[in-house]
């Protein structure tokens, strides 16, 4: 077993039972003694391990950074204090949208391992919107997530020594912020060594990389990015870190949390739903796309709403911190609404942006989704391909005023033969 010179060792199947043994409240949790435990590896994401660990009374997760990004392997080294901030995330996380995120049983630092809640029997969102499944209520728990993590973690709420301290305190991320940076904003927009996309669709992509315009308002996206910490965000929050059943939705994963700016993870979620809308042609039968494709529209419209409204009434009810105060606004007799209006402007217009880079970055960069990676048939994953493409510039590009227009945009994208 390789054991670095701090004490931390990668888990296996094998030594996990040994590792959670010695610890009484987890091992309480899971029930029994360790050589009657199931531990499984189920990892699938880019970066971790992932083991579920079944015993007579429970069944926990543990989940554990490796030293190097999983999908590249140890010629991309990546530090296991990701674990930390994934660890910090979540408790914050559960602060601010109680019962939104799994549980945390037990954190080790050195082991760069969390112990937490197994969900059941929730699976991944991805897989569910390829197999076209629904789930009652996604959109609404979804923008009430990302309106209270973002409000709660703002200046709109926080005192703000305190949000500077938090801010200072996930500044240290940087390394999965550089992922971002690099993969996100950057690779998708020239030809990067990390890259591939489907080779049928290099016209698009030369495209794409040769319009100046639309480079220079990403750059301005990855300024947004780098540099406005209003909010404590998810960081990465994208269909496959969501899990649900037919009625339940939760938030996973937040390693790559960090104080940015609040429309990115909206938009990012955005952009996930919105490329699984324009993959459905490859997943459903032709007489029920128009059907499956509408309710994913309507989940986009459901978690704008929620977000909008969520976030009013907590500007109504919680604005404790020193941002649009009460003593200018309300003591004063004077409404804030049109100070209100503004900032939920700002959050959507860049919201729209990072949603289309984040629809670029996944066919063009390295880590790509499921959705349009599952299609076999090239010349299909293409076609559809090329209208997430499409769309995703006219959002960096024309940022649409509100939910509906961006939804009827979605509707004439799919309706055009790009390719
Ligand atoms: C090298 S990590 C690639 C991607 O996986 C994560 O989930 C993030 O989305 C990241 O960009
Ligand atoms: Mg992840």
């Amino acid at each position: 077993m390789e054991v670095s010179a701090d004490g931390y060792a990668p888990l296996s199947v094998e030594t996990l039972g040994a590792r959670l043994g010695g610890l009484p409240d987890v091992a309480d949790r899971i029930g029994g003694t360790p050589s009657e435990w199931q531990v499984r590896e189920v990892g699938d994401g880019n970066l971790n391990l992932v083991f579920v660990v079944r015993g007579p009374a429970g069944t926990v997760i543990v989940k554990q950074a490796l030293p190097y990004v999983r999908l590249v392997g140890d010629s991309w080294p990546l530090p296991l204090k990701r674990a930390f901030f994934e660890y910090h995330a979540l408790t914050r996380q559960a602060a601010r949208d109680p019962g939104r995120v799994p549980q945390i049983y037990h954190f080790d630092a050195v082991q760069a391992l969390i112990v937490m809640e197994f969900l059941s029997p929730h699976t991944i969102l991805r897989g569910k919107l390829i197999a076209g499944d629904h789930v009652a209520g996604l959109g609404e728990a979804l923008g009430r997530f990302v309106a209270r993590t973002a409000f709660r973690g703002s200046d709109l709420s926080m005192p703000t020594a305190t949000r500077k301290a938090d801010a200072a305190l996930f500044l240290g991320n940087v390394e999965l912020c550089d992922i971002t940076e690099g993969l996100v904003f950057t690779d998708p927009y020239h030809d990067a060594p990390r890259n591939h996309h489907t080779p049928e669709l290099a016209p698009v992509v030369a495209a794409l990389r040769g319009d100046v315009a639309m480079k220079v308002q990403v750059q301005h996206m990855l300024a947004r990015f780098a540099s406005n910490a209003e909010t404590m965000l998810h960081g990465d929050l994208h269909t496959g870190s969501v899990m649900c059943t037919g009625s339940e939705t939760r938030v996973i994963d937040p390693e790559f949390a960090f104080y940015g700016p609040m429309g990115f993870d909206l938009g990012m979620l955005i952009a996930n739903f919105l490329m699984a809308f324009f993959s459905q042609p490859a997943h459903r039968k032709p007489g029920e796309v128009d059907a499956y494709q509408t309710w994913i529209l309507q989940v986009i419209g459901d978690l704008c709403a929620a977000f909008d409204a969520e976030f009013r009434h907590l500007w109504t009810t919680e604005r404790t911190g020193m941002l649009y105060p009460a003593a200018l606004f309300e003591d004063q007799g004077h409404g804030s609404d049109a100070a209100l209006n503004d900032r939920l402007a700002i959050i959507w217009d860049d919201a729209m942006g990072f949603c289309g880079i984040e629809m670029h970055r996944r066919i063009l960069s390295l880590a790509h989704n499921a959705d349009f990676e599952s299609i076999t048939d090239t010349g299909l994953r293409a076609r559809l391909e090329a209208r997430s493409l499409t769309m995703g510039r006219d959002l960096i590009l024309d940022r649409p005023a509100d939910p509906a227009t961006l939804i009827a945009r979605a509707r004439a994208t799919h309706t055009k033969d790009i390719l």
